[in-house]
């Protein structure tokens, strides 16, 4: 049934996403910025956040199993080993993540996956629709959930229903590489928002959309027969209060004393991801050792502490990942190293908020340096860390999200280890007062546009009836720094 009353801050939210972010025992088992801003629009409208609890079932029964963890009500459900293999290493994280990052020599297709998929996203809608009132608001996360929405209409649900993409939208030709993707493109103009990081991302999307269904952009919406789907450029941003909390912490403290104490006279550099090949970790490593090939000055002056906890253990290509960059960060060390000097410290464990916090102060320059990201929030960490008066240089990948906020930073081609090389050498260089100026832009863009902003940017289009939709110019999207500003 189509709203028509003018919707308020009180209806309730449901979210969707493949995993709940927040414990199911009373403690918080992920508190990313994602489980906070969630959690803030949760708790304020007395919302339940629905996901597969990350257990696996004998046989799928749908039950659901309810908990409040920090104030959130949760509901979640097992999945038996057929969804986890298809939907989630399959289709998931074998066919979607690599195609949408631009990896389709990594894109494995098989029916197998599509068929899971489809299956999962059934389940998920079939145990969800019990809990939907008429007035909620429905905002389904990422990749894994795509045809969710189009699956609730097929149930009749007339809610206001978003989706947020955390990763990359592709080029139309690779996405047409997917059999399939007519039918995975077409279920997203279901939804009444689509947002976007980044406005590459949007204008993908855009490209395909209008070519594949003739939908046509009015504003910032696409129309489709009756539906029109809005598309907002909503960028995720930090928990900056939290974040910067961190430099008041004991551990913080701690670990940026032990670093600087242990690097006495050397600059740090450091890289904090998930074992990802999208993360471009192979090309920053060999760029390391171009840099300390091409600039003997710079051997036993500086070290390079790359931070990578292994994901997905359950996927060949990241197994591969992993005993690549054993053997060069091996290879390196040996060629390079003396007797008090190790160049790369690898280090595969995860750390604290608070820990990561003193290890990004500690360090001169951020390496972030993703081949293709959606946003990438280690970039913004590194910002949020820095002492402002003697803050380190951000080198950062022109190929993440993140860079069309930051333009400040050093900005690299990450498929060029010639370009990360000189960009590791310029960070190394720059003067005090250019540090300053650069950290001081991106720390205000960071401040503004925090996470709690993105929630809130996305809930507010979410709420909004179609007539009330704003012009082009509405302020409540990011207006992204002019990107011909940015400096080299
Ligand atoms: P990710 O690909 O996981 O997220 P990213 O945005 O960098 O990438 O987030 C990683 C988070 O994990 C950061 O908060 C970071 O601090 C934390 N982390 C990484 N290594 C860690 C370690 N060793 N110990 C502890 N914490 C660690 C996806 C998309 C991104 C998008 C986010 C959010 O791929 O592009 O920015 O979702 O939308």
């Amino acid at each position: 049934m189509p709203h028509t009353q003018t919707q308020t801050q009180t209806q309730r939210l449901i979210a969707v996403s493949n995993r709940v972010a927040v414990g199911t025992d009373g403690e918080s088992a992920n508190r990313g910025g994602l489980a906070v801003a969630l959690a803030a629009a949760l708790r304020q409208s007395n919302g339940i956040w629905f996901g597969w609890s990350g257990e696996q079932t004998e046989e799928f029964t749908g039950q659901i199993a309810f908990h409040r963890a920090d104030g959130v009500a949760t509901a979640t459900i097992d999945l038996e080993a057929q969804d986890i293999d298809e939907y989630y290493n399959g289709f998931a994280n074998r066919t979607l993540w690599p195609l949408f990052h631009y990896r389709l020599d990594l894109t494995e297709i098989a029916r197998d996956f599509a068929g899971g998929y489809a299956r999962v996203n059934e389940r998920f809608a079939d145990t969800l629709a019990p809990l939907i009132a008429p007035d909620d608001l429905i905002w389904v996360h990422d990749y894994h959930l795509m045809p969710l929405g189009s699956q609730l209409r097929a149930r009749g649900f007339a809610n206001r229903i978003g989706f947020f993409l955390h990763i990359p939208w592709p080029p139309p030709s690779l996405l047409m590489s997917l059999p399939g993707h007519r039918e995975l493109a077409r279920g997203m103009l279901d939804y009444d928002v689509i947002g976007f990081q980044s406005e590459e991302w949007r204008q993908a999307f855009i490209d395909y959309a209008t070519v594949q269904f003739e939908a046509t952009l009015e504003a910032e919406a696409l129309r489709l027969g009756e539906r029109c789907t809005r598309l907002l450029v909503c960028p995720i941003g930090l928990d900056i209060d939290d974040f910067a909390g961190a430099v008041h912490s004991m551990a913080a403290k701690q670990t940026e004393s032990r670093l600087v104490t242990s690097a006495v006279g050397r600059d740090m550099i450091v890289g904090v991801d998930r074992l990802d090949y999208s993360k471009g970790l192979q090309e920053r490593f060999a760029a390391y050792e171009l840099l300390l090939t091409d600039h003997p000055e710079l051997r036993e002056k500086v070290s390079l502490l790359q931070i990578a906890p292994p994901s997905r253990g359950d996927v060949a290509s990241y197994r591969q990942i992993r005993a690549d960059l054993d053997a060069l960060s091996g290879h390196i060390n040996g060629a390079f190293a003396s007797i008090d000097w190790v160049p790369i410290r690898y280090v595969n464990q995860g750390y604290s908020r608070d820990e990561l916090f003193g290890i990004y102060r500690a360090a001169r320059v951020g390496l972030v340096t993703p081949l293709r990201d959606g946003m990438n929030l280690v970039a913004k960490e590194y910002v949020a860390a820095q002492e402002p008066a003697d803050p380190g240089v951000l080198v950062l990948s022109r190929f993440a999200g993140a860079a069309a906020q930051l333009p400040q930073a050093v900005l690299v081609n990450p498929h060029s280890i010639e370009d990360i090389a000189e960009g590791i050498a310029r960070a190394l260089a720059m003067p005090l007062a250019e540090r300053q100026e650069r950290h001081q832009a991106m720390l205000a863009t960071i401040t503004k546009h925090d996470v709690l902003w993105w929630s809130e940017t996305f809930m507010a289009a979410l709420a909004e009836q179609p007539d009330e939709a704003p012009a082009p110019t509405s302020t409540n999207v990011a207006r992204l720094p002019d990107a011909a500003s940015a400096r080299r």
